[in-house]
C-alpha cells in the first residue's frame, strides 16, 4: 500500500469512447467527470486518446486500445498510477496490455460479467464480452494486435457485484475459475469478508482493478442506461478499494461506463470523485 512517504503521482487516461464512437453516450463521462473536478487533485495528471476514426466501430475500439496501451505503458514507466477513465469496460484490454509482463490479478466490480462471447452475446455489445476478451476467450486475432497483450488466467480474476447476466453468459461464468462475489453473499457476509477469503486464493501480487459504476444500487447513483437496483452502495465500493490495498499492490485502475445524461443529481459524479481520490491514495507503482 502506498503511504505519505513513498507518494506518488496519478496519470489520468481519459477514453472517451463508446463502441468505436467518440463522445457519444457512455463515451461523454471521461471529460464530464475531468471538467467537473475529478482530476484537480495534487500530483494528478490528465491526457486523453483521440485516434482517427475508422468507418467500421470495432476497428476503431482497437485502434483506441492499442493507443490507450501504449499511455498506460508510458505512464508506469514515469512511475505513475494509471488510472483510466473510460466509456466503456473493453479499455481493460488496452489498460491491461500496457502493464508489465508477469502474472496479474484482476479485480471486477460490475453490474455485469461482461463474459459474453460472440457465441452468447444477445445484443452484440463489445463491452459485454471485455472480461471474456480479457481471459482470451474471444477476439483473439484483434487482441494480439495489441502490444504486450496477454490473457489473464481466470483463477486470478475476481467478479463483484455482477447481478444482471445473459443466460449463457452466466453458464460460462459457472464453469469458469472465476470468483464470483455476487449480491446474496455480499448482504449475508459484507463485501469486505468475502473479499478477504477471495483474495488469500490469488497468487500476483499485482491487481488490475475494474470499477463499472453501474455495479452501484441505482438509487445510490444513477451512472447509465444499465443501472440497476440490488446493486452495491458508495461506501461499500470505497471499502473495497481499502480491503484490495491491504491485501495487494493495485498498479492501475478503471472508472467505466458513466453516462452523464443518466446522472441527474449528480449521485455518480460525487461518487465517482471519492473513488479518484481513494484510488490516488492507495495506488502503487507497478514494479513487477
Ligand atoms: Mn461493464
Amino acid at each position: 500500500m502506498r503511504t505519505g512517504t513513498n507518494f506518488l503521482p496519478t496519470h489520468i487516461v481519459q477514453v472517451p469512447y463508446d463502441s468505436g464512437h467518440k463522445d457519444v453516450r457512455m463515451g461523454n463521462g471521461p471529460g464530464h467527470l475531468v471538467a467537473h473536478g475529478v482530476a484537480s487533485l495534487e500530483a494528478v495528471s490528465v491526457e486523453r486518446v483521440e485516434v482517427e476514426e475508422l468507418p467500421f466501430e470495432l476497428g476503431t475500439t482497437f485502434r483506441v486500445l492499442r493507443s490507450l496501451s501504449e499511455k498506460v505503458n508510458t505512464a508506469t514507466q514515469n512511475n505513475c498510477l494509471p488510472l483510466v477513465l473510460a466509456g466503456g469496460c473493453i479499455s481493460c484490454l488496452g489498460t491491461l496490455s500496457g502493464l508489465s509482463a508477469g502474472p496479474i490479478a484482476v479485480i471486477w466490480l460490475d453490474a455485469h460479467a461482461d463474459f459474453n462471447t460472440p457465441e452468447t452475446s444477445v445484443s452484440g455489445f463489445i463491452d459485454g464480452m471485455a472480461l471474456a476478451a480479457a481471459t482470451g476467450r474471444c477476439w483473439r486475432n484483434l487482441t494480439s494486435s495489441i502490444d504486450g497483450f496477454r490473457p489473464v488466467s481466470e483463477k486470478n480474476v475476481i467478479l463483484i457485484g455482477a447481478r444482471d447476466l445473459d443466460p449463457d453468459e452466466r453458464g460460462l461464468l459457472e464453469r469458469s475459475e472465476i470468483s464470483w462475489i455476487d449480491m446474496p453473499m455480499i448482504r449475508d457476509r459484507g463485501v469486505g469478508e468475502a473479499l478477504r477469503t477471495a483474495l488469500r486464493n490469488v497468487e500476483p501480487e499485482r491487481v488490475y482493478l475494474h470499477i463499472d459504476l453501474d455495479v452501484l444500487d441505482r438509487g445510490e447513483a444513477s451512472v447509465n442506461e444499465f443501472s440497476s437496483t440490488g446493486g452495491l452502495t458508495v461506501a461499500e465500493l470505497l471499502q473495497t478499494v481499502r480491503v484490495i490495498s491491504e491485501a495487494k499492490s493495485i498498479v492501475a485502475a478503471a472508472i467505466t461506463a458513466y453516462d452523464p445524461s443518466y446522472d441527474r443529481d449528480g449521485k455518480a459524479l460525487r461518487a465517482a470523485g471519492e473513488l479518484v481520490k481513494e484510488l490516488h491514495a492507495v495506488g502503487c507503482i507497478d514494479a513487477a
